[in-house]
């Protein structure tokens, strides 16, 4: 990527003005291990004792040793460092490629570049920036010869991750163990990852559609006609979302009848009509909860409006200050170090915050979504989670505010500083959300989107990119972004297609056009929702003009062809937590060439994208070697929209499940079912479908159906046929079947019915 050069001067830069690592008390020692697995190890310091330890938020598990370190393992090195620091070193060989550090801006391979954990309010972030909304400790080491290993920093303090010379975790707080897995690929590595943070639950499907938002679509009536300006421009989404605006005078929980008299009704309207629902909640509650606040409506407002909404105005004031007085009856709010309740500014005046770091406050505050997933709300969307705080230089609460902690299963956590619990502070708040779902609509899988979160937080929600810019640089860097993101253990992520700030180039042809290659790869990311800030120009697809319309619209089609793809993927990142979107080093974790791409990603391991990301680069992508064949989905081949949407290569050897299109994901079963399929050398190609409701957990009692299909070719007939199945759930009756083999000539075409042998002579 053109930036990457800049941007590994610009961090150098940073680390010499910083005046480089901070300094070492002692020469480093080297660690004491014990073996989690056989190829995993924990180690900690030499001087690391018992009364050091705390539970692991990135596990959420009591880890036990199980073996002793194997000979030739690796052996971190430890030792203390000014500021009461403390810092694990772990060598690398010349020619090792490291990745992962979480959510970061810049290029996706990571050496040379050092960043700090610290969950910020990175509005406006740039490739360099060293702190965005996420922490994660964890790096990927790849090998020259492909083998590969990765390194957990099991902290939740500020850490700086060096990677300038080997690797390097220098963190606040108590001394911290490190995690070792050492495997045999970096796709290894991460299954060993997921070992200890586990994978994330098995999203509905709807969440796998795209997603339209903006800050703010409202009123009632501007929500209503952008639903309907998909539907009637056939153009496939999932989900509307509702920002902040909709609350009444930006109280969490709330809802602005002025804006939206019946939120239930409109609510089950746009479900008629496909569509699902995500609705914003903010961890800061309004501390003077009838006090003013901005976005109030004025007195002329209320006193000229109906008796009905000055009703539901009155009652809506009225369930806020339920809330908060309930907050205070708990006792759930955060004090600061005179042991106050802390009130820190956010969107509506000065607020109190939920201690997520105590059990009993998460279930108070799962407790607030049974009346609030009662309006027919489908998803939520956890925003200002770091936490963010206006007014303040750091951009959040003070470090030496209190939290309490209490008994988690995996370990009873301590009281102790914000500044221990502020990275996980997000992710508590998120999973208090999740839980809060999850009791409300039990046979439903929930859906939260949160902004903050830390190593682990898959587990409860996906997350996009936080506020990026309308740049060529940022369309670029989102690429990266998320798939560090996957490398780092969150496979469900995605940035704001068309950029969060400014209305993009000033020249309206440019304009259309970053939007259009936006569009053409944000339609392929695993979370693709569009979103644009307050104040900016409208950003739906047909908002550019009909080119940029039509690409958006094969954009978001080829997505819903890939679904039955995607939604296999999903499953298997259930399973193994692998990303979805992938380096494309995966595919051949040997060659060094394709270390530093991040240009073209995969998808899966059995389609390449290759994207344009500038208006008139002409670098071309270094690709994976072997057979990868151009494919196409919505006869986007003789388009002139073509040139704006991202090349898709089917590799040799694998089969793709392909649906019909749709507008939403349930608006048709899955029928015809198309197997795109690209034979390898020998003729022979595999691959599998993922099949269950969509939704619920019918699927953890069996109700499900992998599909696994092969080809093979014998006398100049290619032969495509179920070859496995998993599952109790039954095959859809007479399902049709299309087979397509891409060839370099041409596509070969041949239809049957689904779990049947069907043949296909080539020419
Ligand atoms: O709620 C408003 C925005 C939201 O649209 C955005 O996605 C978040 O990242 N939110 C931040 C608050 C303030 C933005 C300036």
């Amino acid at each position: 990527m053109a930036m990457c050069r800049l941007a590994c001067v610009a961090g150098l830069a940073l680390a010499l003005c910083a005046g480089g690592p901070t300094p070492a008390l002692a020469a480093p020692e080297a660690g004491r291990g014990d073996g989690v697995r056989t190829d995993i190890s924990r180690w900690v310091a030499p001087y690391f004792t018992e009364a050091d330890a705390v539970p692991s938020y990135a596990t959420e598990k009591a880890l036990r040793a199980t073996s002793p370190t194997a000979p030739g393992q690796i052996v971190p090195k430890f030792e203390k460092v000014e500021g009461g620091k403390h810092r694990a070193i772990i060598d690398i060989t010349p020619g090792t490629s490291l990745y992962g550090t979480g959510e970061v801006g810049g290029p996706l391979l990571r050496n040379g570049r050092t960043i700090t954990t610290w969950n910020t309010d990175a509005f406006g972030y740039k490739p360099e920036t060293p702190s965005l909304y996420q922490s994660h400790p964890w790096v990927l080491a790849v090998r020259p010869d492909g083998t590969a290993f990765g390194v957990l920093a099991d902290t939740t303090w500020r850490c700086e991750i060096n990677l300038e010379n080997g690797i390097q975790f220098t963190a606040e707080g108590n001394p911290f163990p490190v995690f070792i897995i050492e495997r045999a690929s970096p796709q290894e590595v991460l299954k060993g990852l997921t070992k200890l943070i586990d994978p994330m639950p098995l999203p509905p499907l709807w969440a796998l559609g795209y997603h339209q938002c903006r800050y703010s679509y409202n009123p009632e009536a501007r929500v209503r006609e952008i639903a309907q300006g998909f539907r009637d421009r056939d153009i496939p989404a999932d989900v509307i979302w509702f920002d902040i605006d909709y609350m009444l005078g930006f109280r969490t929980f709330s809802f602005s009848p002025f804006e939206f008299p019946d939120v239930k009704k409109l609510n089950e309207d746009l479900g008629k009509m496909g569509w699902r629902r995500i609705w914003m909640i903010n961890p800061g509650v309004k501390a003077d909860a009838l006090g003013a606040s901005t976005n109030d409506p004025t007195t002329e407002q209320v006193d000229a409006a109906s008796p009905e909404i000055k009703a539901r105005y009155e009652a809506e004031l009225a369930r806020f200050r339920a809330i908060r007085e309930s907050g205070d009856k708990n006792n759930v709010w955060v004090r600061n170090a005179q042991g106050e309740i802390y009130q820190g500014a956010v969107w509506p005046g000065m607020c109190v915050f939920p201690d997520f770091t105590r059990p009993d406050v998460r279930t108070w505050w799962a407790g607030l979504y049974k009346d609030f997933m009662g309006y027919g709300v489908d998803g939520v969307w956890n925003d200002m989670n770091e936490p963010a705080i206006f007014n303040v230089a750091s951009k959040t609460m003070p470090e030496d505010n209190k939290h309490e902690g209490g008994t988690e299963p995996f370990g009873e956590v301590k009281p102790g500083d914000h500044a221990r619990f502020h990275n996980v502070y997000g992710m508590l708040m998120a999973k208090g959300t999740y839980d809060g779902i999850k009791a409300t609509i039990p046979d439903r899988r929930p859906f939260v989107l949160t902004r903050a979160g830390y190593i682990g937080s898959q587990r409860y929600a996906a997350t996009w990119t936080g506020d990026n810019s309308s740049d060529w640089n940022d369309l670029e860097q989102s690429i990266p972004m998320i798939i560090n993101l996957g490398i780092s253990g969150q496979p469900f992520s995605g940035p704001d297609i068309g950029g969060f700030i400014g209305n993009g180039p000033r020249d309206p042809a440019e304009r259309a056009l970053q939007f259009s290659r936006w569009m053409g790869v944000g339609a392929l990311f695993p979370f693709s929702r569009g979103h644009t800030a307050k104040g900016n120009i409208d950003k739906e697809p047909w908002s550019f003009g009909p080119a940029t319309e039509l690409v958006s619209k094969l954009s978001l089609q080829r997505r819903y062809r890939l679904m039955p793809y995607y939604y296999t993927l999903f499953r298997e990142a259930s399973v193994t937590n692998m990303p979805v979107m992938r380096p494309v080093f995966f595919a051949d974790p040997k060659d060094p060439a394709l270390r530093s791409e991040d240009d073209c990603f995969l998808i899966g391991d059995a389609i390449l994208v290759v994207p344009q990301l500038q208006p008139d680069s002409t670098r071309r992508p270094i690709e994976p070697r072997g057979i990868w064949r151009p494919f196409t989905l919505v006869n986007e081949g003789g388009s002139p929209a073509m040139k704006d949407m991202p090349v898709l290569k089917l590799k040799g050897g694998s089969i793709v499940p392909a649906g019909p299109i749709m507008e939403f994901t349930a608006e048709k079963p899955l029928d015809p079912l198309t197997l795109l399929v690209s034979l390898d050398a020998s003729g022979g190609a595999r691959g599998e479908l993922y099949e269950d409701a969509g939704d619920g957990f019918g699927y953890t009692k069996g109700e499900f159906l992998v599909t696994r299909y092969g080809a093979t070719t014998a006398n100049g007939v290619v032969t495509v046929d179920v070859i496995g199945t998993d599952g109790q759930m039954k095959r859809p009756a007479n399902r049709r079947v299309i087979v397509e083999i891409i060839t370099d000539a041409g596509i070969l075409r041949g239809e049957g019915t689904d779990g049947q042998p069907i043949t296909i002579k080539l020419p």
